[in-house]
């Protein structure tokens, strides 16, 4: 091993001066911290072969020791994420809106990190909780880092950041008991919701199929709040930030998720992981919605209440850029795990509005990560640094790895211009909007934000049937893990506020006469329009590309039918996972042998996006005398998945418990294409069939 003297600090030796967040250790010596070769990680230093352990083994010592500290406390929200990088490039030059350099730059590749996560869960709990997803994007700028730490929900439950604590506390696992975990579902959450009527519209959303996406790929962000985007000159501009997914908005249903939970609590880490691991780079576009204080007056609703959006039909939502995640992280702790976003991470360009929930974020974003991180020189840590040149007179502190040489740490100062440190930029200097407040000082809540039922309502009346229909489900099976029949009354009379098909489906579903409307703040409910752009059903994909087909194969199956379904699907762009009784595979009609990827209790058929079930006679009546195979099918039937299948397997369909003449959505091989299939699948869902 050779010594490189001149090694900068902060890298194992010879690694050159960047930054590191991951080393490439394979094939190397094996040394303790301080470098010194090891030549028995096995065995601990003894006083003879069965005699005691001796305190000298530092070797020992400082790996226990490590090994007892690796943990660091988890986010105190949104603990289970999943991030990867990739690039943000603008189509066009914003200059008219914006002086950020990342709208200006149309075409230059701007490095990205994305963390998607749940809010309520802890670290280990399942993907499909039924939450909010955290969508949270860090853009390394040429003037400094731009996170926009939004949701996949574009509303939020409350108004004022004074009530996230209680919010929080209430949503988590009751402090007495230590569960439920990551769920709503419980006493305290719908207590602090029935006195909470600001949190109504985000309620519909998060009892709508948004709250269970398939994946973080078919999924829209929001930044939530209003922001401001400001010019050269200082002309500003409200603005809403959106990312559309290209590939479709689709969720699970919740009988799907409760069995995905246990089947695969990775669900959406792993499908991140294969899509980008093989090429898919899921995209979504950035959109704005741009409008002046004028139009903003206009609206029946306040833009600094953060439980509000703004109508896609008010103002459109213009794309202005694209985010591509191409890349999976190298090493889960170092990026996923010690990543910190912070609202008040905004270039020259862009700046904050009065939403008082914004207000407080600047604030919580920037604390946390003391007692999270350390301390506050995380912005040390590779992934939170700027990928800009960066330079200030903050100094030391814990675990401080950039730092500056020479003798000036403050200014002014009279050293000089290279050797008195840094200096100011008036020119591009970050500069606040110069907004006028006014007004006394007091703890109040303006009465703009008072309506709470009609944008709950809208989003309702926005929904297809099916929609509506899993929201009333997911409503009544939240409120009848509630013990406490006076929180499910409370409930039922906000709901009578929002639309009262809702609320006597919920009433009946919960089989409890329905209160009296719960008295409004505003009486005014306004009658808005409904918007199609509320709707996951209707922004659904254009083809089958990036979902997933699951193909149940038993032995004797056709060789050339399960080869021209593999690659249909490979053409449109799907991944293929086979399901066979063993994982060592099948032998096919023409005596291969195929590897399974899954064996059928590992791989049950919620995990498909649409199955395949290829057998002969003898393997169909093989698995009709199966349990966890007439399940299979059966699920897939019930969650209404499309489904191809051989002429030879319909006594299985038939065992497994489907009609005689399955209809719509069932297609049999020999008769129609597997291309043909694989475009009807497109759809997604035969929602007529699901109960
Ligand atoms: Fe957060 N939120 N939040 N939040 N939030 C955190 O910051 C907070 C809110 C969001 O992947 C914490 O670094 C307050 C809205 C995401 O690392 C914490 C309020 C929205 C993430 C915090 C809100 C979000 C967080 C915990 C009310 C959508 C995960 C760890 C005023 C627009 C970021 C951390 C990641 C994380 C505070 C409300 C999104 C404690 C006080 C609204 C995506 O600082």
């Amino acid at each position: 091993m050779t010594i490189d003297p001149t090694a900068p600090q902060g890298t194992r030796a010879g690694e050159g001066g960047e930054l590191h967040q991951t080393v490439d250790d394979g094939g190397a010596r094996m040394t303790t911290q301080q470098g010194i070769p090891v030549a028995d990680d096995q065995n601990t230093l003894r006083q003879g072969a069965r005699g005691p352990a001796l305190m000298e083994d530092f070797h020992f010592r400082e790996k226990i020791f490590h090994f007892d500290h690796e943990r660091i406390p988890e986010r105190v929200v949104h603990a289970r994420g999943y991030g990867a990088h990739g690039f943000f490039e603008a189509y066009e030059d914003l200059s008219d809106l914006t002086c950020a350099h990342a709208l200006t730059h149309p075409g230059e590749r701007i490095p990205a990190f994305v963390r998607f996560s749940t809010v309520a869960g802890n670290k280990g709990s399942a993907d499909l909780a039924r939450d909010v997803r955290g969508f949270a994007v860090k853009l390394y700028t040429a003037e400094g880092n731009w996170d926009i730490v939004g949701n996949n929900i574009p509303v939020f439950f409350i108004q004022d950041a004074m009530k996230f604590p209680d919010l929080i506390h209430a949503a988590k696992q009751e402090p007495d008991r230590g569960f439920p975990q990551a769920q709503t579902a419980h006493d305290n959450f719908w207590d602090f919701i029935s006195w909470m009527p600001e949190a109504m519209n985000m309620v519909m959303w998060t009892m709508s199929d948004r709250a269970i996406p398939r994946s973080f790929r078919f999924m829209e962000g929001f930044g939530v709040h209003t922001f401001r985007l400001v010019t050269a000159e200082g002309k500003s501009s409200f603005v809403k930030f959106h990312w559309k997914p290209k590939q479709g908005l689709q969720s699970v249903t919740w009988p799907e998720a409760v069995t995905i939970n246990g089947a695969d609590p990775d669900f959406h880490r792993r499908d991140l992981w294969d899509a980008i691991n093989s090429g898919d780079f899921p995209e979504w576009e950035l959109g704005i919605q741009v409008f002046d204080e004028e139009v903003a007056e206009g609206f029946p609703f306040d833009i600094l209440d953060a439980t509000k959006l703004i109508p896609e039909e008010l103002v459109p939502v213009r794309r202005v850029g694209r985010l591509v995640l191409d890349r999976m992280v190298d090493n889960f702790f170092a990026e996923t795990e010690q990543v910190a976003f912070h609202t008040g991470n905004v270039p020259p360009g862009v700046d904050f509005s009065d939403d008082p929930l914004l207000q407080g974020r600047n604030f919580s974003y920037l604390d946390t990560q003391i007692s999270r991180l350390g301390g506050p020189n995380f912005t040390h840590l590779p992934i939170n640094a700027p990928k800009c040149p960066f330079h200030s007179f903050q100094q030391d502190g814990h675990m401080a790895m950039t730092n500056p040489k020479g003798r000036a740490n403050y200014e002014p100062n009279g050293w000089g211009s290279k050797a008195g440190g840094p200096r100011e930029d008036p020119e591009r200097g970050f500069r606040s909007h110069p907004a006028e407040a006014q007004g006394p000082r007091r703890r109040a809540r303006s009465e703009t934000f008072a309506d709470h039922y009609s944008q709950a309502r809208q989003f309702y009346v926005s929904q297809t049937e099916v929609e509506r229909r899993h929201m009333a489900d997911a409503l009544v099976f939240e409120l009848s893990k509630v013990e406490t029949p006076q929180i499910r009354t409370r409930l039922l009379a906000h709901l009578r506020n929002v639309h009262e098909d809702l609320a006597s489906a919920v009433g009946e579903g919960l089989g409890m006469d329905l209160p009296d409307p719960a008295p409004a703040a505003r009486e005014t409910l306004t009658d808005l329009p409904s918007s199609s752009a509320l709707s996951i059903l209707k922004n659904g994909p254009l083809n089958f590309h990036g979902r997933k087909l699951g193909i149940l194969l038993a032995d004797g199956a056709d060789a050339k039918a399960v080869a021209g379904l593999k690659s249909a699907a490979e053409d449109v762009g799907a991944m293929v996972e086979l399901v066979a009784l063993k994982v060592g595979g099948v032998r096919l009609s023409d005596g291969s042998v195929l590897p399974a990827d899954q064996r059928i209790d590992g791989g049950p058929s919620v995990l498909y996006d649409a199955v395949a079930i290829v057998l002969s006679e003898d393997g169909a009546r093989m698995l009709s005398a199966m349990h966890p195979a007439r399940v299979w099918a059966a699920d897939a039937w019930a969650h209404g998945k499309f489904i191809a299948h051989s002429i030879e397997a319909a006594p299985f369909l038939m065992a497994a418990g489907l009609p005689d003449a399955p209809g719509e959505g069932v297609f049999e091989l020999e008769k129609d294409t597997a291309p043909d299939f694989l475009d009807a699948c497109s759809q997604l869902r035969v929602w007529d069939r699901a109960p």
